[in-house]
């Protein structure tokens, strides 16, 4: 049994810093965003002070608020593995000079969308009564795929106490297991401290028949999502899987939190987000022990284009404390007319929970496809497990202020893909992380730090 009490529960959003490689390189095949603003020159120090807001803003607006670090870039060691050999500034000038692609992808900042770092069942569902933790093998890009092992050591620093918290190995890098993490799992519950549902999207099935979108890649598969369930012991009872509808793939919804988002009871969706909505709809309610509150957004009020430009489904819901939520939207919904009268008439002024709006601007990652939700992974945590954290993790001044200063210490505010082979990017790179280690007291977690 779990020793979390219902009330002592709260929801963590733990953010992932803009790393000081952020660049538009154009990598993500599928996702729309990214595809249309590579060869932009990007502005590293404004990305990791956006991002810094948002968590500032959230923390003072009441919600619990977390940072995680972002991973070693470029890449040295994953050049190397490919081949390429000598000191670090030759190994980036071959890179640059005869195969350039790789060393974009080696130096791409995109651990900063920690909805993809892995997937957490709170104590409350686990049959162990611990936090149980899965990193994501993003084996669907070479530039994600760099990610899961340092993420694996990141969390089990933090979430370092085996009395409250477990670590399962990240599944096998292969198509048939290709998993993206929390992106295309929601959890729904009452409160955040009562049992919930786990509602798994996928985009595919690896052994079985089924649609498939045809255009771009489907990134979860059903059976990643099973052995995630299995390896945190959730049964039957506790788990819906739904197939991501294929055409919202093939219109650059790469993950389900760019189409739904869920909150306590509310899944706020649109029309096409599932393939089988009803399906979908009534396991959940048939298991939920709360009642279920669907706001669901119709195409004739918000086409695909427009959720896939604007990113009103990435957005954060936030529970309050009298009952309400907020809504967490990126500044793209505000250009959108469609979309915000949507908000204004469709979800504000309806019957649910959404009370408020907060607009953020996270336009540095917006650019590379990654929203408010993306910048963020949930952890529901009770006091308890709150005290039982390693480092200096959770946001308050102290720590805003001490990351504010040290971005502005160490990031360019100018990065053009041409940058990416300069040797003294990657010193400067290392020096930062180095230091933010320091900063956050987590320990040794980069490959340059462990020898
Ligand atoms: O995997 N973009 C990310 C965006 C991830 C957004 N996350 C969620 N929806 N949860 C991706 O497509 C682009 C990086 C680059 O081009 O450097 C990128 O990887």
């Amino acid at each position: 049994m779990s020793n979390a009490s219902i009330s002592s529960v709260r929801e963590v959003n733990f953010d992932g810093l803009v790393g000081p490689t952020h660049n538009y390189s154009g990598l993500a095949h599928g996702n729309v965003a990214s595809m249309s603003h590579g060869g932009l020159v990007s502005n590293p120090r404004e990305g990791a002070l956006q991002g810094l807001l948002k968590m500032k803003s959230l923390m003072d607006a009441g919600y619990a608020q977390g940072v995680l670090p972002p991973q070693q870039r470029p890449d040295v060691g994953a050049l190397r593995d490919l081949g390429f050999s000598g000191r670090n500034s030759e190994v980036l000038a071959r890179a640059a000079k005869e195969a350039p692609q790789l060393l974009r992808a080696v130096c791409s900042a995109s651990s900063m969308w920690t909805a993809n770092a892995g997937t957490i069942t709170p104590s409350i569902d686990a049959p162990d009564g611990r936090v149980h933790f899965t990193p994501a093998n993003l084996q669907s890009s070479f530039h994600r795929y760099l990610e899961p092992q340092t993420t694996g050591r990141v969390l089990q620093a933090i979430f370092r106490d085996e009395q409250h918290f477990a670590h399962h190995p990240v599944l096998p890098a292969t198509p048939a297991f290709s998993d993206e993490g929390a992106a295309n799992h929601t959890r729904l519950c009452g409160e955040h401290g009562e049992p919930g549902v786990h509602l798994f999207v996928y985009g595919r099935q690896a052994f079985g028949e089924g649609r498939e979108p045809i255009r771009y890649p489907a990134r979860q598969t059903l059976e990643a999502s099973q052995a995630v369930a299995r390896q945190h012991g959730l049964t039957e009872a506790q788990t819906v899987f739904a197939q991501q509808h294929p055409d919202a793939i093939d219109a650059g919804v790469f993950h389900n939190d760019v189409i739904a988002v869920g909150n306590g009871p509310v899944l706020l969706y649109h029309e096409m987000a599932f393939l089988d909505e009803e399906r979908t709809l009534n396991e959940l309610r048939a298991k939920m022990t709360t009642p279920l509150i669907p706001v669901r957004v119709p195409l004739e009020a918000v086409s695909m284009e427009d959720a896939v430009a604007s990113y009103l489904f990435n957005s954060q819901l936030l529970s309050n404390p009298d009952g309400t939520m907020t809504l967490v939207v990126p500044s793209e919904c505000q250009e959108r007319e469609a979309v915000w009268r949507t908000i204004q008439d469709h979800l504000l002024a309806g019957n649910n929970p959404i009370s408020d709006v907060i607009v953020k601007d996270v336009k540095q990652s917006m650019r590379n496809g990654g929203g408010p939700a993306c910048l963020r992974l949930r952890v529901a945590l009770s006091d308890v497990e709150c005290a039982a954290l390693t480092g200096r993790v959770l946001l308050n001044d102290e720590l805003y202020d001490d990351l504010t200063a040290w971005v502005n210490r160490h990031y360019r505010d100018r990065l053009a893909v041409d940058d990416l082979a300069d040797p003294q990017l990657a010193e400067e790179s290392l020096a930062a992380l180095d230091e933010l280690t320091q900063l956050l007291k987590i320990g040794p977690v980069y490959p340059f730090q462990l020898g």
